[in-house]
């Protein structure tokens, strides 16, 4: 078996523990890498007076990690800056909070530039490189310019946006072309993918046959890769004494009422102003349901560096206060909203309590939450995945009760059609969703694409290679 080196932004640490609020990929990467005895490679999240490329190796989790610090200016322009304050909102369709700005696109540069000086001398001629996400779009290009011609894939974990969107990116053609340095691009569903061959069909001289886009020299296989959940080791938790726990308290603290939960990074792409919107209008529009059910919202703060992640944060904190302060009586709270994060078992038992997960991201690549709450369920009893039209996981979870986060109105209307949803249904609908998860897993996603990442180029493109190459001289 080839050895695989998977690259992203940031790599978990021992310190961080398995119980730390890891993300969606933190937790998908070190579940593809124990299977491949490969080598994760990304920055410790840690800041160094001057950049040296000092590479730390330990073993976190079980895998096996090497890692860089970065300087303060790195971390402002390349992941506070280019990472987070520009691609992050343009890639979810918020050209309204999109920064453009030179340092920013500098430093994003420079610290590609200085993971692939670094990370060259670890790199063996048969090795799989995997690169993830886009922070580190770049990267191949970077490898590629020196000498390396391994298989190298690369995965987005978010959208990719519609060109008249990509387009306000000064540099979005030299972003394109450097993707087209890798072998593999992995997208999280064929809407993201489409958007990405709209770009390369207006904009290059590329051709486009299929899955396969021929730019230079180069062929690149566009794949639809929905990543998944690590299933049976999430539903283990079902045996966790701390997951029973947490669902033994809420349900004592509820006394008899219906629990909706929604589980969230603190993030404006989550949509939870117009979610906490939703189900005031649910509470004002259903007099029926005050005193009957409450919303438990738990949303860890993520990015606190960056202003539009405070003001977000500012915006909740005063909604939740009106909602409750308008609706709550003496005994009944009808919005607990949490800013902190639960183990993974606590997580699994507050899942499982609650009667309906609400999922109604504005914009999301996958959304593993979805995952995790129909995973928790009890398929005898099952709760009521509510989930936005607009995150890649909905084209998957067609059972759900697909809503517009936009519309106050339609997801009102699902919160009320979930919470009434006879058990025949919520069963039949949560077994259909519940087969594509455990089918469709993380160990299906990683060979998914590792098999696409490990086979030889198509025969067909090599005749198209020497052409293109002499349409381009
Ligand atoms: C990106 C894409 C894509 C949340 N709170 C706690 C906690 N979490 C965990 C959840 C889940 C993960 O964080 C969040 O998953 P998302 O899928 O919503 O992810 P993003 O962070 O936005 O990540 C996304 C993902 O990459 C994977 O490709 O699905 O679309 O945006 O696993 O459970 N975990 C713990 N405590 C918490 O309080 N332990």
């Amino acid at each position: 078996m080839r050895r695989l080196i998977a690259i992203s932004n940031r790599v978990q640490t021992e310190t961080e523990g398995e119980n730390a609020n890891r993300g969606g990929l933190a937790v998908a990467l070190a579940a593809a890498l124990r299977e491949s005895s490969g080598l994760w490679f990304g920055w410790s999240g840690e800041q160094t007076d001057e950049f040296t490329g000092q590479i730390t190796f330990r073993k976190a989790n079980g895998v096996a990690t090497a890692t860089i610090d970065l300087e303060a200016q790195d971390i402002d322009e390349y992941y506070n800056g280019f990472a987070n304050r520009t691609l992050w909102p343009l890639f979810h369709y918020r050209l309204d909070l999109t920064e453009i700005a030179r340092d920013f696109a500098g430093g994003y540069a420079r610290v590609n530039q200085r993971f692939a000086e670094t990370l060259a001398p670890l790199i063996e001629p048969d090795d799989l490189v995997w690169v993830h996400d886009y922070h580190l779009m770049p990267l191949a290009q970077q490898l590629r310019a020196r000498g390396f011609e391994n298989r190298i894939g690369f995965f987005l974990h978010i959208p990719w946006p519609p060109p008249s969107l990509l387009m306000s990116l000064p540099d979005h053609r030299e972003l394109v072309e450097s993707l087209l340095d890798y072998d593999v691009i992995g997208f999280q569903s064929d809407e993201w993918r489409q958007s990405f061959i709209d770009y390369v069909t207006a904009h290059l001289d590329a051709e486009i046959d299929g899955e396969h886009v021929t730019f230079g020299a180069r062929s690149t296989r566009l794949l639809v890769c929905p990543i998944g959940l690590d299933t049976a080791d999430f539903c283990s938790a079902v045996h966790s004494l701390a997951a029973k726990q947490a669902e033994t308290r809420l349900t004592v603290s509820a006394v008899g009422r219906e629990m909706i939960v929604g589980v969230d990074r603190l993030d404006y792409s989550k949509g939870l102003q117009e979610r906490f919107a939703a189900y005031e209008l649910l509470l004002t529009s259903r007099p029926e349901l005050c005193e009957k059910v409450f919303l438990l919202q738990i949303a860890p703060p993520s990015r606190g560096d960056v202003p539009s992640y405070q003001q977000i944060r500012a915006e909740l904190n005063a909604l939740s206060g009106s909602i409750n302060g308008e609706f709550a009586s003496i005994d009944w709270v009808p919005l607990r909203y949490v800013n902190q994060g639960y183990s993974r078992d606590e997580l699994f038992g507050i899942y499982r309590a609650a009667k309906v997960g609400l999922v109604t991201p504005l914009r999301d690549g996958m959304n593993l939450v979805a995952k995790e709450y129909v995973a928790a369920q009890d398929p005898a009893d099952p709760g009521v995945l509510v989930l936005s039209c607009f995150a890649g996981a909905a084209a998957q979870l067609e059972s759900a009760v697909i809503v517009n986060p936009h519309s106050s109105e339609d997801m009102a209307d699902g919160i009320a059609r979930a919470l009434a949803m006879p058990l025949a249904e919520r069963q039949e609908r949560h077994r259909a969703m519940l087969d594509c998860i455990v089918k469709q897993d993380v160990h299906w996603w990683s060979r998914r694409f590792m098999d696409a990442l490990g086979e030889d180029p198509a025969p067909s493109a090599v005749p198209r290679l020497v052409d293109a190459t002499r349409n381009t001289a």
